[in-house]
Parts: structure tokens; C-alpha cells; sequence
């Protein structure tokens, strides 16, 4: 079985690389340069036909063309990562909950936080509500971290790096999360912080 894992620094593919790291789950990483336009080039084309950030290869299964399994989408990816290689979700429930949760951190959130109009709008009633959820050492779904926590937080870790000046304390949930976030080996590594 091999997993692969087309990223790069300082882009969404951190996201299902932080999973992998957490979880212990080997895969290769081969790093895309998008600064030299390798996206662009017939090579990863082949991989993700939109040309975007990260795409996996799973050989585990195969795909409709009977070739291994070749995603694209970062909640994609966290969701088959969780289902099939994390050991994470128990039953139905739990399996709808997290892709909540991934739909959310990448459909609402991060639009919340990096498109400026929705931030005016949104940030602060998301943050709000998001703060009322999150219990501080405790997963957003099920008994252990998994591809939730990894989606949310990973937006929310952002807000120090693009938005040092936001006052985060009215939201002390949040404040904790991000804190103790970035004490987590995984996370540090993906993220070049040792
Ligand atoms: N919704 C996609 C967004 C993917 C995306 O926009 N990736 C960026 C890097 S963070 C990218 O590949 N940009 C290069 C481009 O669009 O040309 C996901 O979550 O995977």
C-alpha cells in the first residue's frame, strides 16, 4: 500500500499532510513547485486536471480506469484518508459529522476568513459560535483527533500568520486551540516550525 501526496509549503496540501503525520500514516510526499508553474505542466495535469493543490494517489484502491485511486480536494482527501487509512470513523453518524465539519472548515470558514467582504460579515458570528463549540481538549467529533479538528484548526492556526492584529480574546476557546495546536509535533513539522 503507498499514498502519495502532491504538495507544497504554504499551501492546502498541509492539511491532509498534518493528518498523515498525526495519524502515523506513511506516504511519500512529492512537492510541487508552483512558483516554476510544475502545476501547470502535462505531468501533475495528469493528476489533478485543475491543476491545484494537493492531489493523493492511493494504490491501495482503484480508480473507474482500474488505475490507483487519484483524488483532488483537500476535504476529499481528509475524508478518504479518515474512511479508509485514519481507523477513525465508527458508524454513519460519525462519517456524515466529519464531512460536516470538512465542508464547513473549506467551504464556509475559509471563505469567512481570506475573501475581505464575507470576513466583515461573517468572522466575527463565526468565530462567536465556533468558540461556543470547541471545548479545549476535546475532538469535534468522536473520542480522538481526527480529519475535523484537522480541517477547522487548520483554518483557524492561520489567523496568527495573515491576521496578527485580529484580538482573538474574546474568543479564549479559540485562543486555546491555536496555542496548543502549535505545540503539537505533527503540526510543527508540516509547518517548518522546528
Ligand atoms: N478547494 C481546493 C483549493 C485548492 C487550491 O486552490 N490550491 C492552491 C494552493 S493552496 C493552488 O493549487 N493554487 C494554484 C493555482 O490555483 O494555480 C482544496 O481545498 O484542495
Amino acid at each position: 500500500m503507498a499514498l502519495t501526496l502532491y504538495g507544497g509549503p504554504q499551501t492546502r496540501a498541509s492539511m491532509p499532510r498534518w493528518y498523515l503525520e498525526e495519524k502515523g500514516i506513511p506516504y511519500e510526499l512529492v512537492e510541487i513547485d508552483l512558483r516554476g508553474n510544475q502545476h501547470r505542466q502535462p505531468d501533475y495535469l495528469a493528476i489533478n486536471p485543475f491543476g491545484k493543490l494537493p492531489a493523493l494517489v492511493d494504490d491501495s484502491l482503484l480508480g473507474p480506469d482500474g488505475q490507483p485511486l487519484t483524488l483532488f480536494e483537500s476535504g476529499a482527501i481528509l475524508l478518504h484518508l479518515a474512511e479508509h487509512h485514519g481507523k477513525e470513523i465508527k458508524g454513519p453518524a460519525q462519517r456524515s459529522l466529519i464531512n460536516q465539519w470538512l465542508l464547513f472548515a473549506n467551504a464556509t470558514l475559509a471563505i469567512a476568513l481570506f475573501v475581505p467582504s464575507n470576513r466583515e460579515r461573517e468572522f466575527p458570528r463565526l468565530m462567536q459560535e465556533l468558540n461556543h463549540q470547541l471545548t479545549p481538549g476535546q475532538p469535534l467529533v468522536g473520542e480522538q483527533w481526527g480529519a475535523a479538528d484537522c480541517a477547522v484548526t487548520a483554518y483557524l492556526a492561520y489567523l496568527p500568520i495573515f491576521f496578527p492584529q485580529e484580538d482573538l480574546s474574546p474568543y479564549p476557546a479559540i485562543e486555546a486551540l491555536i496555542a496548543s495546536t502549535q505545540q503539537r509535533p505533527a503540526y510543527r513539522k508540516v509547518m517548518g516550525m522546528n
